[in-house]
């Protein structure tokens, strides 16, 4: 029989009490903690991509010449990221990052050179549109390109969620002998464009920008041309770096991102703004290798480029020497300080995560590719993405799910592809690897995994042939660009 206890309550249901009171205690407590550390307004998100930055170029990713300092600060404030993809060129990466789609569901699939007729869709809300809706200030100092505006003013960064843009349609490698424009908002202001001081002048835009924000929340896409050939750096730097005029770069590089950081913790915003530092893909491991036709200095040079560490291949490669970029995220008080994870994270994730962190959601009925990857940041074990596909151009070439990773692809997509492999250019190779016992792809398990190979190859086929089953067609995408609509 249950004992009566002075309020009524037996002692089973006394103590179920005691004990949901206790839950509940503990609840609110962790509640207030919870709400204790979070920030008392939406974060402000800056992102500063890097042009052809590998895996290796800087200290806090094994570089054993090149000083970052300030880069290696920012990893010890925050998370490390080992094992973050982005496509193997540049207008892709950029698509992806504004988009959260892969390139074949955008049309973004190609770089985007002057005339091109393609660019960012008017129907893609962009990363800094889906912030704007949001309460965001934004602006964009860099390179754009996903779109030239210099011949199509449709493309302008302007036209697609940004309030304030300086910078390049494309690289400033491009357009000979005109020389590259430079534009503020919808104006050229410069032609040639002075590339050597890029890094330096979107700097002081940027810090500027942060040092007139007020209570709004903001976004600055910080998009570096460097170091992506020809290399160039302002008079401060020339011979910086012990590597060279490549290291000189790389180091008034980790300059800027220092500048960056003394301004937000000088204008009180250091707590309240997500940092994420990246790159756009690899390094142009076959400029390297062959002679350069420097136009510009009217000579012929070896490439100056970076280094992909311990991954295979490079730019234009879908090994990950061609798509793993040092990437590092710092959010104080809620991402933790100085952890590296090797849990797989696509830039595809930034839409989705920094549209959540900013108090939106992605409507059902837009397709998008990311995922939500804030869990990760903060400190979890296990990445929201597990699967994760590679393409080249509209081609897919690859799937990894989990430690597993399926590519199917031509040899010779790059000079490096094809001497390890003493193959056929364009033969087709089937290659499987364990990229947490083997991140360098060495060992091809193809052969003694067929099952994996199996599962990997349906898998690969069944999202490709689904994602073109419901994209706009090209062609008419095409037209309607050239029609301007
Ligand atoms: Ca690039």
């Amino acid at each position: 029989m249950e004992q009566k206890t002075g309020s009524g309550m037996t002692r089973r249901s006394m103590l179920k009490y005691a004990a949901a009171t206790a839950a509940a205690t503990r609840a609110s407590s962790l509640l207030a903690s919870v709400l204790a550390k979070a920030p008392s307004t939406k974060p402000n998100f800056v992102i500063i991509l890097c042009d052809d930055m590998g895996f290796a170029d800087l200290a806090a990713f094994g570089n054993p010449v090149i000083n970052t300092p300030n880069i290696d600060r920012l990893a010890q404030e925050g998370l490390k990221m080992t094992s973050f993809c982005v496509a193997p060129a540049c207008s892709p990466t950029r698509g992806m990052l504004m988009t959260g789609k892969y390139p074949p569901r955008t049309g973004l699939i190609n770089v985007t050179g002057p005339g091109s007729p393609v660019g960012v869709r008017p129907g893609d809300m962009t990363i800094a549109q889906a912030l704007k809706l949001q309460g965001y200030r934004t602006a964009m100092f860099g390179k754009w390109h996903i779109g030239d505006f210099d011949t199509n003013p449709a493309f302008n960064p302007i036209e697609h969620g940004f309030d304030q843009f300086y910078g390049l349609p494309y690289s400033h490698d491009y357009n000979y002998p005109a020389g590259v424009p430079l534009y503020r908002n919808k104006e050229k202001i410069e032609q040639p464009v002075k590339y050597n001081l890029l890094t330096k002048r979107y700097t002081e835009e940027a810090t500027k920008f942060i040092r007139e924000r007020g209570k709004e929340p903001f976004f600055l896409y910080l998009a570096h041309n460097m170091p992506h050939i020809p290399v160039g750096t302002s008079p401060e730097f020339a011979g910086h770096s012990r590597a060279g005029r490549y290291g000189d770069v790389i180091e008034e590089i980790d300059w800027s991102v220092g500048e960056v950081l003394r301004v937000l913790k000088e204008t009180g915003k250091e707590k309240d703004t997500v940092v994420v530092f990246t790159s756009d893909n690899g390094p142009w491991l076959a400029v390297g290798e062959d002679t350069y036709d420097h136009k510009e200095r009217g000579s012929k040079e070896v490439g100056d480029v970076g280094w992909a560490g311990l991954l295979k291949g490079g730019k234009s490669s879908t090994y990950e020497g061609g798509v793993r970029v040092p990437t590092i995220t710092r959010y104080p008080g809620v991402f933790p300080a100085g952890k590296t994870t090797a849990e797989m994270a696509s830039v595809l994730d930034l839409y989705a995560t920094f549209v959540s962190m900013a108090g939106g959601t992605i409507p059902a009925n837009r397709k998008i590719d990311g995922v939500n990857i804030t869990s990760l940041l903060k400190g979890g074990k296990t990445s929201p993405r597990q699967e994760l596909f590679y393409y080249s151009s509209d081609t897919i070439q690859g799937v990894r799910q989990g430690s597993w990773k399926l590519r199917i692809a031509p040899v010779g997509a790059d000079g490096v592809t094809r001497k390890a492999y003493g193959a056929t250019k364009g033969e087709m190779v089937t290659e499987l690897y364990n990229l947490d016992t083997d991140p360098s792809e060495r060992f091809d398990r193809a052969a003694k995994e067929p099952e994996i190979v199996a599962h990997l190859s349906t898998r690969m086929k069944e999202f490709d042939d689904a994602l073109k089953a419901t994209r706009l067609p090209l062609t008419a995408y095409l037209e309607r660009v050239s029609q301007k609509d």
